[in-house]
């Protein structure tokens, strides 16, 4: 029933070692996020260990890239972010760009992959490819985040855009959060 209701949908975006380590392509990636409106529901930056790098993308098991992207992966901090939109998931792909860099650059190259991307392996960015995949990815990074809750009470905040960035937390929060902590 709630979920016919839904009008945005929630992504997990991850920017990856090789955007974190250089602050000015961090910088343009997140105003890209937000020119293409975009709003940060909640981010986290961290450093995944091997055998977490190793489990998230577990679907790739026995592939021979896995080892290098395992330790790309866990090579420096990663910025995870939960993006709504409407259709989140793959308009946050489409910004990506197709996975394989080398391509990328001559066939999308106004794609963040495109403009950004250093390798296959080094290709900026993550974005979660189903519903399933999302909520599934989202969990991983979130396990305190609600999925069904958000949409429930704070969805219409972010569908009305009665939101407002902080920047610190990279975060969009409910402009009657941030009145209620005033007062
Ligand atoms: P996606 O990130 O676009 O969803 P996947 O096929 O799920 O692409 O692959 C996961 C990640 O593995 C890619 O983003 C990239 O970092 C890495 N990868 C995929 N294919 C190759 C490859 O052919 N060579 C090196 N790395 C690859
Ligand atoms: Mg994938």
């Amino acid at each position: 029933m709630m979920r016919a209701l839904r009008k945005l949908e929630l992504t997990l975006a991850i920017l990856k070692p090789d955007v974190v380590a250089q602050p000015h392509i961090l910088k343009e990636i997140r105003s890209v996020i937000l020119q293409q409106e975009f709003l940060f529901v909640r981010s986290k930056k961290l450093i995944l260990s091997p055998t977490r790098a190793k489990e998230f993308y577990k679907e790739h098991d026995g592939k021979f890239f896995l080892n290098r992207l395992v330790s790309f992966m866990s090579s420096g901090p990663i910025w995870t972010h939960i993006l709504a939109r409407e259709n989140a998931i793959p308009e946050w792909r489409r910004i990506m760009g197709p996975t394989k860099v080398l391509k990328t650059i001559h066939e999308a190259p106004e794609t963040i992959r495109g403009r950004f991307g250093l390798t296959d392996t080094r290709n900026c960015t993550h974005g979660s490819d189903s519903t399933e995949t999302a909520a599934r990815e989202i969990k991983f990074f979130f396990p305190e985040f609600s999925i069904g809750k958000w949409h429930d009470t704070e969805e219409t905040h972010f569908f009305s855009r009665q939101v407002s960035l902080d920047e610190d937390l990279c975060q969009h929060v409910s402009l009657q959060d941030v009145s209620d902590a005033i007062s």
